[in-house]
């Protein structure tokens, strides 16, 4: 089981150089890393677990991260509306054409490889499409793909592939971003019974 042990930080010589592509078909070796990356996006994301073993949320990992300099990675999360799960595994990506329009999130990026607190945003393309071997775990089957993702999911994608090309976000720090837009996160929906409470709160 992985745990952040496994994760190399910050200044290991993994994190700089362009990963390898990945030979195919895999080897069983590198199928139960892939698994391993995602069981530990699933352990990372449960509360027991999270606090256990004492886990960051992740919502993506690249192989670099656990200093395997090969060309996958996990992304496990949902869109910034909530609504959609993206639960991939992908080996070989390409980003095979984006849009000019650029997005960055308000807060800024983090990275489980980065401890220390950065400041600045980070530009990434809006819209990309990527081209990749999908691994379904289940089967264990390999299927190529081409995903079209924009918004959110398409920075997690574009920060966990630049892992792959040896480039972390805080490369691509910046204070303003004229030609970029911020990503929209609604505020979650209130429960019905959260819903009665606040609506009493406000007459307080
Ligand atoms: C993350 N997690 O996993 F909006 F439920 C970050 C860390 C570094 C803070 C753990 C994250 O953004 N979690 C998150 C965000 C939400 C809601 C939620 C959980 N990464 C992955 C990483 O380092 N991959 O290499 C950093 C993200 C910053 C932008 C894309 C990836
Ligand atoms: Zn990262």
């Amino acid at each position: 089981m992985l745990t952040m042990n496994d994760v190399i930080r910050e200044g290991h010589p993994t994190l700089s150089v362009r990963a390898n592509e990945v030979e195919l078909p895999l080897s069983e070796e590198t199928k139960q890393t892939l698994k391993d990356m995602m069981e530990f996006l699933e352990n990372s994301q449960d509360p027991e677990k999270c606090e256990e073993l004492e886990l960051r949320a992740g919502v993506g990992l690249a192989a670099p991260q656990i200093n395997i300099s090969k060309r996958m990675l996990a992304v496990l999360t949902t869109d910034e509306l909530g609504e959609k799960l993206y639960k991939l595994l992908l080996v070989n990506p390409k980003i095979i054409s984006h849009s000019v329009k650029k997005v960055y999130i308000p807060g800024g990026e983090g990275c489980l490889s980065v401890d220390r607190e950065t400041e600045g945003i980070t530009p990434r393309h809006k819209k990309i499409t990527v081209r990749a071997h999908l691994f379904d775990q289940e089967t264990e089957e390999l299927k190529k793909v081409e995903i079209r993702v924009s918004g959110y999911v398409a920075v997690v994608l574009q920060h966990e592939i630049d892992h792959l090309d040896g480039i972390l976000y805080t490369e691509k720090l910046n204070e303003f971003l004229p030609d970029a837009e911020p990503i929209v996160f609604p505020e979650p929906e209130l429960e019905d019974e959260e819903n009665e409470e606040n609506q009493e709160n406000q007459k307080n």
